[in-house]
């Protein structure tokens, strides 16, 4: 791969210990794509996701030029537009993979019980606190409480994953891996990476299962090139958004082009982003706004699960 990005290259911005970023990681090693990685930091201050995305600063987000891809739910629709072999999602699937999604963010929160009822007291002050910010939902006082509950969910989680591929399959939905799979294998990878005695005990008989998750966990990340996130950001000042305008005309809220509005996430306090509308689908919004190092972009965010606000 040339060492310079350009206009066309794939470039993730993200953190390692995030299962999130697991799930575009695994997404580029299905494809066994060349992409660049510029690492953002796990808490804020988070400058250059912020200029970048206008204010949301979670990981995983997708650049390519001067298109900014939040959320897993979108990258996974983007690569498979920018690199439609082999697919994430085949047609013959539908939609069904990407409905899993939520059950993939309930698998993920009884993953995330498990390590608050262990690890929380184990945490730096300043990181809880973020983290505290940052799931107003959760009752940080009562993990320790909660962690049978937690455990409980998992394995039953964990149960499914092995009844699927309890007839031989190599991977969810077959013989190759997807979207499906990336839907999953990031907690399985969570609970091992963080809590390995915890992974052992609760995955404990379900043979399919930790036969799939070796297969998972040797589909690597791709070709990666580390870039520096300044490096990135000089990507989209020397670029131009190539999204074209796309208004569903029978959009739920009435949205129309060039609106001001917000977008936020409606399940964690991941930030807030202002602009104007691009693209409002049944699937995605995206918005036009502007900032010195990075210049116009648009950011892109799934419709499920995120709040549109008119301003
Ligand atoms: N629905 C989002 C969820 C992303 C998410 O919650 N990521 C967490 C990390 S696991 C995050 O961004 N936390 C805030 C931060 O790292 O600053 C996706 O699929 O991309």
């Amino acid at each position: 791969m040339e060492t310079l990005p350009n206009a066309s290259s794939l470039i993730l911005h993200h953190y390692d210990a995030s299962p999130f970023s697991q799930k575009a990681l695994m997404m580029l090693g299905i494809k066994d794509v060349a992409w660049y990685s510029a690492l953002m930091p796990m808490m804020p201050p988070k400058e250059e996701i912020a200029a970048l995305t206008g204010g949301y600063r979670g990981t995983p987000v997708l650049q390519v030029g001067s298109d900014i891809y939040v959320d897993s739910q979108l990258i996974a629709r983007e690569l498979d537009r920018l690199l439609p072999e082999p697919p994430l999602v085949p047609v013959v699937h539908g939609a069904m993979e990407r409905m899993l999604v939520r059950w993939s963010d309930a698998f993920f929160r009884s993953g995330l019980g498990i390590v608050l009822g262990v690890a929380l007291p184990f945490w730096p002050e300043e990181f809880r606190k973020d983290r505290e910010h940052l799931f107003p939902d959760i009752d940080f006082g009562a993990a320790a409480d909660n962690l049978v509950q937690a455990r409980t969910q998992y394995r039953a989680h964990a149960a499914l994953l092995d009844e699927q591929l309890s007839d031989g399959r190599s991977f969810l939905m077959g013989a190759r891996p997807g979207l499906a799979d990336v839907q999953a294998w990031p907690f399985i990878w969570m609970l091992r990476a963080n809590l390995p005695d915890q992974a052992t005990a609760l995955l404990a008989g379900f043979r399919h299962l930790q036969a799939w998750e070796t297969r998972c966990a040797a589909i690597g990340q791709g070709s990666r090139v580390e870039l520096p996130p300044v490096d990135a950001l000089a990507v989209a000042l020397a670029t131009a958004p190539l999204t074209l305008e796309k208004i569903d005309a029978a959009d739920a809220q009435g949205l129309q082009a060039g609106q001001w509005v917000t977008v936020t996430p409606e399940d964690t306090r991941r930030g807030t982003v202002e602009g104007t509308v691009v693209v409002a689908t049944p699937t995605c919004i995206a918005l036009r706004r502007s900032h010195a190092a990075v210049g116009e972009v648009v950011v892109h965010f799934p419709r499920l699960g995120y709040r549109v606000t008119p301003r």
